[in-house]
Formats: C-alpha cells, sequence, structure tokens
C-alpha cells in the first residue's frame, strides 16, 4: 500500500489547526433542490437523497437484494467457564439475483465464517426459552482466531494483509495469530454485561486490495457492476458494508442463537469504523451504529482537509471508495456531502463516535465536530443530538477520557493513540445499555 512518493508528497498531511481552509457544510436539512426540510414528515425523502449522494460520489452502489444462506458448524457451551455459548458459523453469500449471473467464470458463492459469542441466561425459566439478547456486529482486521486464544476457533484460510511476523505466511494466517487481536474484542466483558458479539474475519467478504473487483463478494456480481457507470461502481467499504447486512440476514435467520435481531449495534474501528457508518446508513435494521477512530472517509469532515486527507487516501487506498470520490481530491469543498450527513444517516438511531487524542490522523476534532453539525436531524424528529452535561451543544471537545453521552449522539475521546481499546468499548455498552436495555 505504499504511497509513491509523487503522491505522498502532493497529498502532504496538514496537522495545523490555522492552515484548516474555510468552509461551509452542506445543510443535511435543505434538499439538493433548495427546499428547507422543517418537518420529520420530509426526512425520509431527504435522507434517500443523501444516501444517494454518498452512493454516487463516496462508496459506490451494491445490489438491493442479497442471498443469504446459514449453517451452523460448532457450539461450545463451556466457553468462559461455561458463562459463555459460542457458535460457529457459516454465511453462504451467492450472487444477487440483480445480477444476471451465471456469467461464464462467475464465483458461486462466498464464504464469511461467523464467531457468535452469547451469554448464557441466568434469568430464564426451567422449561421457557430464555429472553433473546442485545449484541455488537463488528468486523475484525485478521481473522476470528485473533480475537480470542480459544484454540477451537477456525483459522481463517482467506487471503491475509502479510505481517511480516509469524501470524502470516505468504498471505495466509498462522495459529501464531490466535489471540494477538483480543485485547480489541473484551467478549467476556460483553457478556457479563449481557450483550452478545458477533464478528467476522473482513477480508471473507472482500480482500483489502486492488483486485479489480475480481475477489470476494465483487466477484459474485460482475454483470451487476460492469452495468453501473464506472464511478459508481462500488469499492471495498461498500462490500464490507453489504457482508455486514448478510451478516445481519444470517442472524435473524438462526434464532436459535437467543439474539434479539431487533438490538443489533453495528461498530467498526477505522477503515472498519468507515464501513459500520455505512453499514448503519444503508441497513436501517441496525439498531445502533459506533463509529471508533474512523477518520477520514468515516466520521471525520472531509472539508478540514487535516491529518489524512481525501486525495491521500485515494491515492493510498484507491479501492476502499467509488472512482467518482476522486474528483475531490484537493478539492473537498465540492464534494456534495460530508461526514456529519453520514453520522446523521442513522437518525433517529442512536450513534456512538469514539475518538482518541494521540490519533491526529483521523482528526479528533473533525469527528467532534461533524457529530455535533448532525444534530439538527435529530432534533427535527424530535431527539437530542449530541448535548454536554447539562443539556446544551458542546462547544469544544470534552476532556480526554470523558464523553458527552446524554443525547443520540455520543461522542468520546480517549487518552492515547489509534486503537480500539477497552475504554472505548465501556462508552459504548454504556451508551447502549441506555438504548438496547429496555424493552
Ligand atoms: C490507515 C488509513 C486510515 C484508517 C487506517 C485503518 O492507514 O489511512 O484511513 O482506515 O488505516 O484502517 O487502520
Amino acid at each position: 500500500f505504499a504511497v509513491s512518493p509523487v503522491n505522498a508528497q502532493k497529498f502532504q498531511a496538514n496537522y495545523d489547526e490555522s492552515k484548516v481552509p474555510d468552509y461551509e457544510l452542506p445543510d443535511p436539512l435543505t434538499t439538493q433542490s433548495g427546499t428547507a426540510v422543517t418537518e420529520a414528515s420530509q426526512w425520509p425523502d431527504r435522507r434517500a437523497e443523501i444516501v444517494d449522494l454518498f452512493t454516487q460520489h463516496v462508496f459506490g452502489q451494491m445490489p438491493d437484494d442479497r442471498q443469504v444462506e446459514c449453517e451452523i458448524v460448532r457450539r461450545d457451551d463451556q466457553v468462559h467457564q461455561g458463562a459463555t455459548v459460542r457458535t460457529e458459523l457459516t454465511v453462504t453469500v451467492k450472487p444477487p439475483q440483480s445480477d444476471a449471473g451465471a456469467a461464464d467464470g462467475e464465483a458461486e458463492s462466498v464464504e464469511i465464517h461467523v464467531l457468535v459469542d452469547v451469554p448464557r441466561s441466568t434469568s430464564g425459566q426451567d422449561d421457557a426459552a430464555p429472553p433473546a439478547v442485545p449484541a455488537f456486529l463488528g468486523l475484525n482486521f485478521q481473522g476470528n482466531h485473533t480475537v480470542t486464544t480459544d484454540p477451537k476457533v477456525r483459522i481463517t484460510q482467506s487471503w491475509v494483509r502479510d505481517r511480516r511476523n509469524e501470524t502470516t505466511e505468504e498471505n495466509r494466517a498462522t495459529a501464531a495469530g490466535r489471540g494477538v487481536a483480543a485485547s480489541r474484542w473484551p467478549i467476556e466483558m460483553l457478556n457479563q454485561r449481557g450483550y452478545a458479539n458477533i464478528t467476522a474475519y473482513y477480508g471473507d467478504i472482500d480482500p483489502d486490495f486492488d483486485d479489480g473487483f475480481e475477489n470476494g463478494l465483487h466477484g459474485l456480481m460482475p454483470e451487476f457492476i460492469a452495468g453501473l457507470p464506472p464511478e459508481q461502481r462500488p469499492g471495498s467499504i461498500a462490500a464490507w458494508s453489504y457482508g455486514l447486512s448478510c451478516i445481519l440476514d444470517a442472524i435473524e435467520m438462526t434464532p436459535d442463537l437467543g439474539i434479539d435481531i431487533s438490538k443489533v449495534a453495528v461498530l467498526g474501528h477505522s477503515r472498519l469504523g468507515k464501513t459500520a457508518l455505512w453499514a448503519g446508513a444503508t441497513d436501517p435494521r441496525f439498531a445502533l451504529v459506533v463509529s471508533n477512530d474512523s477518520g477520514c472517509g468515516g466520521a471525520a469532515l472531509s472539508r478540514r482537509a487535516i491529518g489524512e486527507t481525501v486525495g491521500r487516501i485515494n491515492s493510498s487506498f484507491p479501492h476502499w471508495f467509488c472512482d467518482g470520490f476522486e474528483q475531490y481530491n484537493l478539492n473537498e469543498n465540492s464534494l456534495p456531502v460530508d461526514s456529519h450527513q453520514l453520522i446523521g444517516l442513522a437518525a433517529p438511531r442512536p450513534i456512538a463516535v469514539g475518538s482518541a487524542t494521540e490519533d491526529k490522523w483521523a482528526d479528533p476534532v473533525g469527528e467532534f465536530l461533524a457529530a455535533r453539525a448532525a444534530s439538527p436531524v435529530y432534533e427535527l424528529l424530535g431527539l437530542p443530538g449530541l448535548i454536554d452535561n447539562t443539556g446544551n451543544t458542546p462547544l469544544q471537545p470534552p476532556h480526554p477520557d470523558h464523553a458527552y453521552s446524554n443525547g443520540a449522539i455520543s461522542y468520546h475521546l480517549r487518552r492515547g493513540g489509534h486503537d480500539l481499546a477497552e475504554h472505548d468499548w465501556r462508552r459504548y455498552l454504556d451508551f447502549a445499555d441506555r438504548f438496547l436495555k429496555q424493552d
């Protein structure tokens, strides 16, 4: 993923607040034809407009339909001294019907391997089914075997980025990777707090390199993709988001898991935080959305052009977005949308944005400002957006290790670097308790 020296220079990162250009954010509550949106009843149409703009200019188009099958591969009820029921699922995604299908060379299916950890209920009556629990669903970066040291969890067979250590060998994962990402997945804590954890390796859905739409979900739909205007072909973020919806389909098809399908939060860190935001925007079944350190193309305002910029991200990771996004390299002011609108697409569902003090690349200030600028959408729908502890709109980001979380938008700033840490999870769980623990 090396950035060529020419591009790196062209898109040199600025970290100086005084060099942030003047900008005006597009108004989430003014339609493209200039009509003010003043009633909640006008929001669905305006929302659809914003989704279309992000589709055309940022992420690209995926099919509206999905074909998913789900199989339980393994169940273990002795995890965490019996406090957790662990299930491994294989979710098979077939070509969507909107692809004319069965073209020569078209892949027949893609398998997403899903790890599901559900707290064993202590409250269920003897014969009655225990009450279904809320859940967090998030993709992981290195394989399900890296989120836990449990030697029974399947090691991913999919392409992995070569880490130049013993956890990978020629772009395949090895057993040495078991548990290396466990600090990002405090599954036992989630279960103790009454939440299930659902995770899958993002590379099962689409490998994270520029493969010309050959592999992963893109490979299932060549005709669909060929039929799109070239600049609207879906990047990897769109594919990963679609994969999250496929996983949710599978959870819905498997009620035995004991997960309350109406209470599934979608969460992601970094590029997968961008993905969680887009999944929350495109799939209204997600009950709550969490963006952790998602930065450029995620929660950070593109127009601030600080830290990672649109030009820089498009040159380092051209396959994440649609080609239409490239028009906005060094030209952020022409982008018809910005990240406050992506956050606002979650409304009226609660959304949490987390940043870290040292993660300047992801622009913590820009993430705060975007969370705040999404508030008018929530207010239109009769909910408080981002509010401080006195109920007012905050003027500044919170102090490090503090949160603004009394409204339907939460923002917290963790002390430290780019990571998904236990501190972040505690903030998300506290926030989720207000919404997903109610009947
Ligand atoms: C960085 C990229 C960020 C972020 C991050 C990650 O290299 O510039 O946009 O997505 O990777 O996903 O860890």
